[in-house]
């Protein structure tokens, strides 16, 4: 299968083409990386474009979320790094009031891949639960946030660290559509990464 099919079928929400697709076009050696970006993600941007011109509503977005889904898996084991291993522990969530995951799991399995140990807090993730997470011991929390009204419980969250006493113990990294470099520096976060790997680079730096 093609990846303009794979595209095509993420679109369409038909999650088994999507899997028998992916592991046809692993099998065909293709690289995992070209098949994340120029299948599964492209289909996404399209999605969103549809939704934005209202041509596809919630369910739609939802199934083909869950395509997305389905092919990502296959492609776990292929994203994992194959440089050296790196150390550390990272807590990693969707802000409070987002449920988007995708782009979140990703940088969670990229991270996995890349040799730390991830534990993932899900979505809808309070300042409360990042600052318990960050006091049993991560030395990272990431956060993600795909919604510009749910963006500022990123600062919540690093009000909530300041006011807990904890904020210098942790490094923060944040990410997600309307993030911005400028954003994550006006609320104090330590680094800004706009995908996957460059989240894992964010974070080998932060860690030293
Ligand atoms: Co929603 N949604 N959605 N949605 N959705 C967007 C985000 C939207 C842009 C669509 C649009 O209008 N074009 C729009 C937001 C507009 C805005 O705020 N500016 C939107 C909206 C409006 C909504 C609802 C409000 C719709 C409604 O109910 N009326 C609603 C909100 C629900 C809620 O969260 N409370 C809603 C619901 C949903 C679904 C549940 C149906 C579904 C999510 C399913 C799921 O995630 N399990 C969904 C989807 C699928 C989308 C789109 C189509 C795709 C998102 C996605 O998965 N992209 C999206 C449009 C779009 O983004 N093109 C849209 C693929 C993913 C790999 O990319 O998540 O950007 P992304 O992650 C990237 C980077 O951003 C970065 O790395 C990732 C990999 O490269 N990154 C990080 C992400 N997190 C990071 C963290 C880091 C570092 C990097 O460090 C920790």
């Amino acid at each position: 299968m093609s990846l303009k099919e794979i595209y095509q079928n993420v679109i369409d929400g038909q999650a088994p083409a999507v899997e028998a697709g992916v592991k046809a076009a692993l099998a065909e050696g293709i690289p995992a990386s070209k098949i994340l970006s120029d299948a599964l993600i492209a289909a996404m941007d399209e999605v969103g474009k549809r939704f934005e011109e209202g041509d596809f509503f919630v369910p739609e977005m939802l199934i083909a979320a869950r395509a997305m889904q389905a092919g990502l898996k296959h492609l776990k084991p292929h994203l994992a790094e194959a440089d050296t291993k790196a150390a550390g522990k990272i807590a990693i969530g969707t802000v409070k009031g987002d449920l988007h995951d995708i782009g979140k799991n990703l940088v969670a399995m990229m991270l996995e891949g890349a040799g730390f140990e991830v534990k993932d807090l899900g979505v809808d993730v309070s300042p409360e639960a990042f600052v318990q997470a960050a006091k049993e011991g991560a030395q990272v929390l990431g956060m993600s946030a795909l919604l510009t009204t749910t963006m500022s419980n990123m600062q919540k969250t690093v009000e909530a660290l300041k006011a807990a006493g904890i904020r210098e113990q942790v490094k923060v990294v944040i990410g997600g559509a309307p993030v911005t470099e400028d954003y994550a520096a006006k609320i104090g976060a330590d680094a800004y990464a706009p995908d996957a790997s460059s989240a894992t680079r964010a974070v080998r730096q932060l860690l030293g």
